[in-house]
């Protein structure tokens, strides 16, 4: 009962559907939606389409729409599935070719009538469609001519959930698991249902459910009992389209199976897990697959049995291949116990070192995920070198919407910008225009099998995410990877009018303003030139210059009286700059073309460096720390002036927020100029205080 109470208060979010108040529009809108004709005997994923444009038209123009299977009015909203009729057909011919969650929105005229078709090559295609055609209608636009085609760039489009069996979340900054609660799968799911729309609703397709740190409990969610609840996660997910994985422990056969080991090449152990897929599939027939973290972070993984990353995921993609199920091996492997002291060792190779040599030994029904930078979501780090350099083998992208090192949802933070510049990043792999996109898509190497993972941030808040602003970063992932060219401010006004309305030109602008500027700002307060971390160890929130949790080998950046900076170049360093492609790999050797936002990231340099601005490093650091701070004091009397042009608890949400950003702001600049203003010894060249 709690849950459902819980529920009924759930902010719509993107989906609000306020009514319209444009009278033309109205009529228009009305004159369109008075007969939605649809196949007679929906299946339940067209039926959850069906049902999305009922709701959404009866509360943006308080009327229910005429559901038929033959039209007879004037007008009418149709939609389809190819195959259902000729007239889909045709509107679907364009996308001969095109994959299968692809669709048209098109008005044609027919016999005197005018049909708004909304036209799936599949019945996922469809859903998208009606969900686009009501993300029209939210923002205004006229339905008199439509003419558009839609097929997503990526295949797997994906949410990973870090949500463990206890209710709580790895990494949850806005409340406790919706999907679970005091070890169990609570028997209302109704934020699920919610949760499934939300998702769909912006082009999400798959899903994980479970944390990638398996550990005992959630092992027994690949077995009966708990796998006949986990079916019921999945009949909501597959009424919406998605596709549900699980993350498993690769320590399973012992810790579930009661096996002495989980060696893969163990016969055993092999017929374990094939047993196992069988008894899965039994209960949920589209099971996605299995996403794994394995050797990393005191995870279990083949190198216990002295066997490789391809043993592991091959043994595993073989077990399900039966049924067209996948292995999403995650390359985030690492020895978090290396001693880093001699200066050769480096975190930051660790994911090329690993699995580079093992390209085209993978499984076809096996994906490498490759998190987006080579170290851990910071604000600002390279693209990993790993994209691009294994042709032969299925790459995905990681990314982070949760904010771990971000701000966590109490700052804001807009990642959208910042998965444009990944998903640009040119990786030379096939020559200029080998961008990270073209690999992750399959496209570059004609892989069939690929696409974009992200850590989720959401929680049973009210709002979801804790900041009403990081709903925005949900959303953006939705639609980024669904189309990689639309720009950051696109999707950000997108979901400002959708959750906002379009109405106010000020309350647009101020908040647009303050989303696109607000991971700089983020980055010019905490961590400077790509060093990273400088959190506190383990929660990863506030200010620790020196806070690495694996920092027992001294000061990761390696600030001295002198200079500070990790040299990964070939000449010097830990020759992580070899990784990279020509002409990255030079770009990044030089001081001279190493990007300054990058430029501690790759190099140990003196306070008195000149970077390519002019500024000396440490003038640099005083300066953005300063500006970093004074911008998040302006986020906050932004805000103020939008009181009254948004319901109280949003603008209630973003005012504290904002107040506790720009409060920590002050203390990042105040920690982080002091820290090395003791370091170096160079006072500030405008003499503002420093304690
Ligand atoms: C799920 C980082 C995070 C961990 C996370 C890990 C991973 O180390 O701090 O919480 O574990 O990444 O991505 O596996």
């Amino acid at each position: 009962m709690e849950l459902e109470a819980n529920h009924r208060q759930a902010d719509p979010c993107w989906l609000r559907y306020a009514p319209v108040d444009h009278p033309e529009r109205l009529a228009q809108y009305r004159k369109w939606c008075k007969e939605l004709v649809t196949p007679a005997n929906p299946s339940p994923l067209l039926a959850s389409a069906i049902f999305e444009l009922h709701q959404g038209i009866e509360s943006m123009l308080h009327m229910k729409p005429q559901c038929v299977a033959v039209p007879a009015e004037a007008y009418s909203l149709c939609l389809g599935v190819k195959g259902q009729s000729a007239l889909i057909d045709e509107a679907l011919a364009p996308l001969a070719d095109a994959s299968e969650d692809s669709y048209v929105i098109r008005t044609i005229s027919q016999d005197g009538r005018k049909h708004l078709l909304m036209a799936g090559v599949s019945e996922r295609g469809a859903l998208c469609s009606a969900f686009h055609l009501l993300r029209l209608m939210q923002m205004g636009e006229s339905m008199e001519v439509i003419n558009m085609q839609e097929s997503p760039d990526n295949g797997l489009r994906m949410i990973n959930q870090w949500d463990k069996l206890d209710g709580s979340i790895e990494r949850g900054y806005a409340g406790g698991s919706i999907f679970y609660k005091n070890n169990e799968i609570p028997s209302h799911l109704t934020r699920v249902h919610e949760y499934a729309r939300l998702l769909a609703s912006t082009g999400i397709n798959a899903i994980a459910i479970n944390n990638v740190n398996v550990h005992e409990r959630e092992s027994w969610l690949i077995k009966l009992p708990m796998l006949s609840q986990v079916a019921r996660i999945a009949d909501i997910f597959r009424n919406y389209g998605i596709t549900v994985f699980l993350s498993v422990n690769f320590a399973s056969p012992i810790v579930v199976g009661h096996l002495p080991t989980a060696d893969p090449l163990d016969e055993d152990v092999i017929a374990w897990w094939k047993q196992t897929a069988a008894e899965i599939y039994e209960v949920v027939p589209d099971f996605g697959g299995f996403l794994v973290k394995a050797d990393s972070e005191s995870r279990p993984g083949p190198f216990t049995y002295g066997r490789n990353h391809v043993d592991g995921a091959n043994m595993l993609a073989e077990a399900l291949k039966p049924y067209g199920g996948l292995v999403i091996w995650r390359c985030f492997v690492y020895n978090c116990f290396q001693d880093w002291r001699d200066r050769t060792t480096d975190r930051a190779k660790a994911a090329y070192d690993h699995f580079k040599p093992l390209d085209g030994q993978f499984e076809d029904n096996v994906i490498l995920q490759i998190k987006n930078g080579p170290i851990d979501f910071q604000v600002q780090e390279p693209v990993s070198p790993l994209f691009g350099t294994m042709p032969a083998t299925n790459q995905m992208l990681e990314l982070q919407i949760t904010q771990e090192y971000t701000g966590q949802a109490r700052h804001v933070c807009y990642l959208v910008p910042q998965w444009k510049e990944i998903l640009a990043f040119d990786t030379y792999a096939q020559g200029e225009g080998s961008e990270v996109a073209k690999i992750v898509s399959g496209s570059l190497y004609g892989r069939k099998l690929g696409g974009v993972a992200a850590v989720s941030n959401i929680g049973d808040d009210r709002n979801w995410t804790g900041h009403i602003l990081a709903q925005a970063n949900l959303y953006g992932y939705g639609r980024l990877v669904w189309n990689c060219n639309l720009s950051a401010e696109q999707i950000a006004r997108e979901w400002i009018a959708l959750t906002f309305g379009s109405g106010s030109t000020q309350r647009t602008e101020v908040i647009l303003n303050l989303l696109m500027t607000s991971w700089l700002t983020y980055e010019q307060y905490t961590a400077p030139l790509g060093v990273g971390w400088m959190v506190n160890p383990h929660h990863h929130y506030g200010p620790n210059v020196d806070g690495y949790e694996y920092s027992r080998w001294g000061t990761y950046h390696f600030a001295d009286r002198d200079g500070i900076g990790v040299d990964r170049t070939v000449k010097s360093g830990t020759g992580y700059t070899a990784q990279y492609r020509e002409p990255n790999a030079s770009r990044y050797e030089s001081l001279e073309t190493c990007p300054d936002e990058l430029l501690l990231f790759f190099h140990h340099i003196p306070y008195t460096h000149r970077q390519h601005s002019g500024k000396t490093v440490i003038q640099h650091i005083y300066d953005t720390r300063f500006a970093g701070a004074e911008q998040a004091q302006q986020f906050l009397d932004a805000w103020l002036t939008l009181e009254g042009q948004m319901d109280e608890e949003a603008f209630e949400n973003g005012r504290s927020r904002l107040l506790e950003q720009a409060e920590h702001a002050r203390e990042w600049r105040d920690q982080i100029n002091t820290y090395f203003y003791r370091k170096s010894g160079i006072p500030d060249e405008q003499g503002r205080t420093i304690y």
